[in-house]
């Protein structure tokens, strides 16, 4: 039983305006040569292919108060905040197709408005090599694709934490972030200080990623608005190498497979980020055949029937 929606909207946001490499401005094309579209609709849902959102260039300057881009980050997000809200409003499921993970915060954003105007509970699974908590102040790059889930909770700049019209967009609580291995010294200090709920690489060695979902999962009701914001670095670069921060360690196929079918075994699955994806860095395609692959398990596909 399901009840997400069955017509899903592909949104395409080409930048890197929030990343420290080039390149994942083209995440979104090679995600669909990969064939997203017809993977999704063996699936049995609706695609429609909203095209690519547009936005300032890429300048490639140093960061100003701790901020890369700042002004670009901020006219990007707001253009994917309103594309994945007219999406939600038009009763189908967004999947923002990246660009770097700066735009997490317009998509969640417009996830969390979305949420509060229909009286729904949001739950954000973030899977990801890195927590993006950090701060002007925490930061060692500048780059705000370490920075949106700070963002999200109200510790950013006025211009982005205020995109959605509410102010924090979401509360830490909402959270659950799985697969994290990288976090800065200050970043650490920050995340434990907000008592972010984190399964880090260790907690899933030690425990499993099935017990690790369940745990994940487990404040989900029939009321819940899932999101997933998959960070392409999320998985091990053995097998994921198309990313601008590879990060070694990470969940094998075998596990993240496992990690998407446990989601897509909850039925609540109504809103999906596709990020950090960069064709400049990948071999053939193939992290972009990968995330298509997991994202199938993603919309239900398992080897055999399961009741
Ligand atoms: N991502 N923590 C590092 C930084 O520069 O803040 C890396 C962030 C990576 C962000 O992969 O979405
Ligand atoms: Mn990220
Ligand atoms: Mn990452
Ligand atoms: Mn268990």
């Amino acid at each position: 039983s399901s009840n997400s929606p069955r017509t899903v909207s592909l949104i395409g946001a080409p930048t890197d305006v929030g990343a420290g490499a080039r390149g994942a401005s083209m995440g979104p094309e090679a995600l669909r040569v990969a064939g997203l579209g017809p993977a999704l609709q063996a699936r049995g849902v609706q695609v429609l292919d909203r095209g690519n959102l547009s936005g300032p260039p890429n300048p490639w300057l140093p960061p100003v108060d701790g901020y890369r881009h700042l002004d670009e980050v901020v006219a990007w997000n707001r253009a994917v905040h309103e594309a994945v809200h007219g999406e939600l409003q038009q009763g189908r499921m967004p999947i923002l197709l990246g660009g770097d993970h700066c735009l997490g915060l317009g998509s969640i954003s417009a996830v969390a408005r979305h949420c509060r105007e229909t009286g729904k509970k949001l739950r954000v699974l973030w899977l990801d090599a890195h927590a993006d908590f950090n701060t002007n102040q925490l930061t060692p790059s500048g780059n705000i694709h370490g920075m949106p889930v700070a963002c999200l909770c109200g510790f950013g700049p006025q211009a982005l934490i205020e995109i959605g019209g509410h102010v924090p967009a979401i509360s830490p609580k909402w959270i659950r972030q799985i697969g994290i291995r990288s976090v800065d010294e200050g970043e650490k200090r920050f995340v434990h200080e907000q008592d972010l709920e984190v399964f880090d690489m260790r907690y899933i060695d030690e425990m499993g990623m099935r017990h690790t979902m369940e745990l994940a999962l487990a404040t989900l009701d029939a009321n819940t608005h899932l999101h997933v914001s998959f960070d392409v670095d999320f998985l091990d670069p053995e097998i994921a190498p198309g990313v601008g921060t590879t990060i070694p360690g990470g969940p094998t196929y075998r596990e993240a497979q496992l990690c998407m079918e446990m989601i897509a075994d909850t039925g609540l699955l109504a809103s999906l980020d596709v990020m950090e994806l960069n064709p400049a860095l990948d071999v053939r395609n193939k992290t972009a055949e990968l995330a298509v692959d997991l994202i199938e398990s993603l919309f239900g596909k398992s080897t055999l029937m399961r009741k």
